[in-house]
């Protein structure tokens, strides 16, 4: 099989991480791309029409691509537990959530890489990070018996969704006030997989 990767992507990340949870990385190819909405990396298109990563490249099947399939095609492949049943919907809420979060930090990203110079909206940012700073306060103040329960893709969608804030936006300090979740955050980070797919 092969992942088509980014270093930088958040979406990207979560595929690697869970692979990496499985230790099944062997039996899959890493190939990384730089790409953007406006030059696509010829690579993803065979691979997923709308141009995004990740993509899988399965060996005689049909490539698979979005983040949330790839890490549940990786899960059930190889049993790693990251979506257990008895509490599947709350993890996958908290997955859609930090998706969210990752989307919204994304699209404030491009705004000012790929804007003309004068045509920024400003006021599009503003929403954005609404998004995001509304998902980080409801992370601590509803999901924390996710997040501190045992590893999930919820809780590493979680530890990389704050890191990407950190990476895109680190002058909006989303610690200030959330002490609780800063605190995870930090001790969730050292977990080998989400060190070895951080983004330098
Ligand atoms: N919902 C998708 C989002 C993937 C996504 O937006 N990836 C970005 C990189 S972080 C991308 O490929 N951007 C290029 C583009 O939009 O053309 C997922 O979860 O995989």
């Amino acid at each position: 099989m092969k992942l088509i990767t980014s270093a930088a992507s958040p979406f990207v990340r979560k595929a690697r991480v869970a692979l990496y949870e499985s230790g099944h990385e062997a039996e899959v190819e890493e190939i990384s791309v730089t790409t953007s909405p406006y030059a696509t990396a010829p690579e993803i298109l065979t691979a997923n029409p709308l141009g995004k990563i990740p993509a899988l490249i399965r060996d005689g099947e049909h490539a698979i691509y979005d983040s949330r399939v790839i890490t549940r095609y990786f899960d059930s492949q190889w049993n790693v537990g990251l979506y257990p049943e008895d509490n599947l919907w709350e993890v996958l809420t908290v997955e859609a959530t930090c998706d969210a979060i990752m989307e919204a930090a994304v699209l404030m990203t491009y705004e000012k890489r790929f804007r003309p110079e004068g045509m920024v909206f400003e006021d599009w940012i503003k929403a954005q990070w609404a998004k995001v700073d509304r998902a980080i306060s409801a992370l601590e103040a509803d999901w924390t018996h996710v997040l501190e329960g045992p590893t999930t893709m919820g809780s590493l969608a979680a530890c990389i969704a704050l890191e990407y804030v950190d990476l895109r936006c680190g002058d909006r300090s989303w610690r200030e006030g959330r002490t609780a979740l800063a605190d995870w955050q930090a001790n969730m980070s050292e977990r080998p997989s989400l060190a070895r797919t951080r983004p330098e």
